[in-house]
């Protein structure tokens, strides 16, 4: 009898994976016997679709036989497949880091990931902050939601938006993550509130990322390395076009190698002076148009 299954990992630790069939739900434990060879050279990873076989069907052991192409890949939080990026901001506590979203941006746009912005602690607002940061990435033309714990706000427009994706969290440290992970899962799966920077630390060394299912289908997970990402695979060229509201007019600027910066006849720059474009987002282009074209040209001088 052919005992070939279709799964997904759900997290990995010490060369045991945790994978679901996809059929009747079960998870089973195992052990990737060569198929790193055969893969090309590539580990498991969580969030990977693959092909395993049962060893024991009531120790739910098993054996993964292969491993599915990829959409996309991660090495730190170690994960692949992602669907969605949430990216989370708060009110306040912490100050929103506007810049760390933008940056989050960049990486979905390169690696086909869909973004909804979740402004978090709606309730702490005492002066339309969320508004505004809500409509920065709205007029870009992303999904933005605005919740809170506290107003049962956003919830379950939240919940509608997760079904049947993968969805990994991301964002700074104490914007709240966990919480809203563990209220949509609706279990305490998963520590939250404030911890001390070097437990923190600590913690992101040996957690592991796990991927949980939602009864709505799909999976959530928290990956708090993504908040320390960095955009290294961009080149400065290519900056403009991760941002959806400058794609549309690149072509339009006078200079085909037009940087958006100072260049007469400039689209982008246009959109931004008539409003239709954010001022603030267009500031952190530049600066990090800046630091990208810095480094490209110390890589290149000799
Ligand atoms: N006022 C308020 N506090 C919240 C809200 N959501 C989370 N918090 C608090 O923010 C702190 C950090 O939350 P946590 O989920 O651990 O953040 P994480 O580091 O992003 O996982 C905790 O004390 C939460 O209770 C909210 O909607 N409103
Ligand atoms: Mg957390
Ligand atoms: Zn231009």
């Amino acid at each position: 009898m052919d005992n070939k299954r279709q799964g997904i990992i759900l997290k990995g630790v010490g060369g045991f994976y945790e994978v679901m069939d996809r059929a009747a739900g079960l998870v089973y434990t195992c052990k990737a016997r060569g198929v790193h060879r055969k893969a090309g050279g590539k580990s498991p990873l969580p969030g990977d679709n693959v092909t395993f076989r049962v060893i024991d069907e009531k120790d739910r052991t098993g054996f993964i036989d292969r491993i599915g192409e990829r959409k996309n890949e991660f090495a730190r939080p170690p994960v692949a497949n992602i669907d969605q990026l949430a990216i989370v901001l708060a009110v306040k506590s912490p100050e929103p880091d506007l810049s760390l979203a933008d940056k989050l941006l960049i990486t979905c746009e390169a690696k086909d990931i869909t973004p909804i912005i979740l402004v978090n602690k709606v309730d702490l607002d005492e002066g339309g902050i969320a508004e505004h940061i809500g409509g920065i990435y709205q007029k870009a033309g992303y999904r933005t939601i605005l919740i809170s714990k506290v107003l049962d706000a956003g919830y379950d427009e939240l919940h509608q938006e997760l079904k049947g994706y993968k969805t990994a969290f991301a964002g700074q440290s104490g914007v709240g993550k966990s919480t809203i992970l563990n209220r949509i899962l609706n279990c305490w799966v998963m520590e939250t509130g404030e911890v001390s920077e070097r437990i923190q630390r600590g913690r992101h060394t040996t957690r592991h990322v796990q991927l949980f299912e939602l009864d709505v289908g799909g999976f959530v997970l928290d990956t708090p390395g993504f908040s320390a990402y960095s955009v290294c695979d961009v080149e400065h060229t290519e900056l403009a076009h991760l941002y959806p509201e400058y794609r549309k007019v690149i072509g339009e600027c006078r200079f085909i190698s037009c940087s958006h910066i100072n260049e007469p006849g400039c689209r982008v720059r246009e959109l931004v002076e008539k409003g239709e474009a954010d001022t603030e987002r267009y500031k952190r282009y530049v600066q990090y148009y800046r630091e990208l074209k810095e480094a490209y040209d110390n890589r290149y001088r000799r």
